[in-house]
């Protein structure tokens, strides 16, 4: 029985890996305790950088980064379940999703994880935004803003 659930899972897990990813390293946020065990990112402005959620706990959780406006959105609910952009993940209990987005300005962006009660209880990041081209700016306005 046990086996025949994880069969089905992972074919979903393939298809909300984000869409394709240049050659970063990525990194990977585990969950565990209703909180992100990496607290503190660090990314380069106008690179795509995969980031792999791997939820350790019983129970589902999200990953919404965004600037404070979007945050207020969440608070206040909106969609049950997100996976249609790169910026919003629902991570269902003991499953992993990545995805890969580009954060074109410098700047903290927070992560938080909307679902009731668990920011009061301190599931709360930050991504540092980082300007990795001086004297280019043309390039970073030209990059996507995914993350806005
Ligand atoms: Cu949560």
């Amino acid at each position: 029985m046990r086996l025949g659930l994880l069969l089905l899972v992972v074919p979903l897990a393939l298809l909300a890996s984000g869409c394709g990813g240049g050659p970063d390293g990525g990194e990977t946020i585990a969950i565990r305790y209703s909180h992100f065990m990496t607290d503190e990112l660090e990314v380069v402005a106008g690179e795509p950088i995969t980031i792999t959620l791997r939820n350790d706990d019983p129970i589902a959780h999200e990953w919404i980064v965004g600037t404070e406006d979007v945050h207020e959105i969440h608070r206040n609910g909106t969609e049950p379940y997100h996976d249609t952009r790169p910026t919003e993940v629902s991570i269902p209990a003991y499953e992993t999703r990545e995805t890969t987005l580009i954060f074109a300005e410098p700047g903290e962006y927070a992560y938080i994880c909307h679902l009731p009660g668990h920011e009061v209880y301190g599931m709360v990041g930050t991504v540092r935004v980082v300007d990795g081209r001086i004297g280019r700016p043309g390039e970073l306005a030209a990059a996507r803003n995914e993350a806005r």
